[in-house]
């Protein structure tokens, strides 16, 4: 007896590790990267909760979005002006700093792109400042931030957001590290000079690529 049959389990077992890291799918949100988990990332399956140990309790009556700045039509909207944007969902990959990795988040909410068409930055505007309800911020680039799969989400894999997870409304900005997706989402500063935010005064990177691993800066 040769080893061949212990060699062909062993190749079986790392395959299907693989393909339950979903190295093998293809037409993902991530076509680009054959492996969809970045380098220094462990993938979960369950959703770690982060914060500065606020978790603001919001309802979504209580709840406003402020857009300010340099904009054309600074808004303040409540739940119903919200609802009453077209429906936006989009599925992506989310990456933390904190280096777990989570597949296929199914949100659903307003996208930055809409939001944006609303507001109109104005044409000096570079950069956005998200404000969370806990006083926490977090600065992204403009043309971040309008990027296609970005978006004002209320709802995960088919669920409002929880509280803990940054509901009624949190920003979804999957390209980049997710301490750029301010929860308890209440105001979005559009500004002419970047002005970086709680993390990035406090040793992480100012913009966050989990792919060239932009962790600290
Ligand atoms: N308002 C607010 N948003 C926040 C934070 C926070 O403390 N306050 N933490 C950030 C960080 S560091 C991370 S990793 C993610 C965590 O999101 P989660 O708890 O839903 O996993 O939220 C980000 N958004
Ligand atoms: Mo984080």
């Amino acid at each position: 007896m040769t080893d061949e049959g212990g060699f062909r389990d062993k190749l079986v077992a790392v395959k299907q590790a693989w393909a339950r890291a979903g190295r093998l799918l293809t037409g993902t949100s991530d076509e680009e990267h054959a492996n969809r988990l970045p380098p220094g990332q462990r993938l979960v399956t369950n959703w770690p909760v982060l914060d500065l140990g606020i978790q603001p309790d919001v309802t979504r009556a209580e709840w406003r979005l402020t857009v300010d700045g340099a904009v054309v039509n600074p808004l303040v909207w409540d739940w119903d002006a919200l609802m009453a944007q077209p429906v936006f969902e989009d599925v992506s990959d989310i990456h933390c700093v904190t280096q777990w990795s989570r597949y296929d988040n199914r949100w659903q909410g307003v996208s930055t792109q809409q939001l944006l068409a609303v507001a109109q930055p104005l044409p000096g505007a570079t950069h956005v400042i998200l404000h969370g309800y806990d006083g926490y911020t977090t600065n992204v680039r403009l043309d971040h931030f309008a990027e296609d799969d970005c978006l004002l989400a209320h709802s995960h894999d088919g669920a409002p957001i929880s509280r803990e997870h940054g509901g009624p409304v949190r920003a979804i900005i999957p390209r980049w590290y997710l301490w750029k997706s301010a929860k308890w989402l209440k105001r979005i500063e559009i500004v002419t000079a970047d002005k970086p935010g709680f993390w990035e005064t406090r040793g992480y990177h100012n913009e966050g690529d989990p792919w060239t691993e932009q962790r600290y800066g």
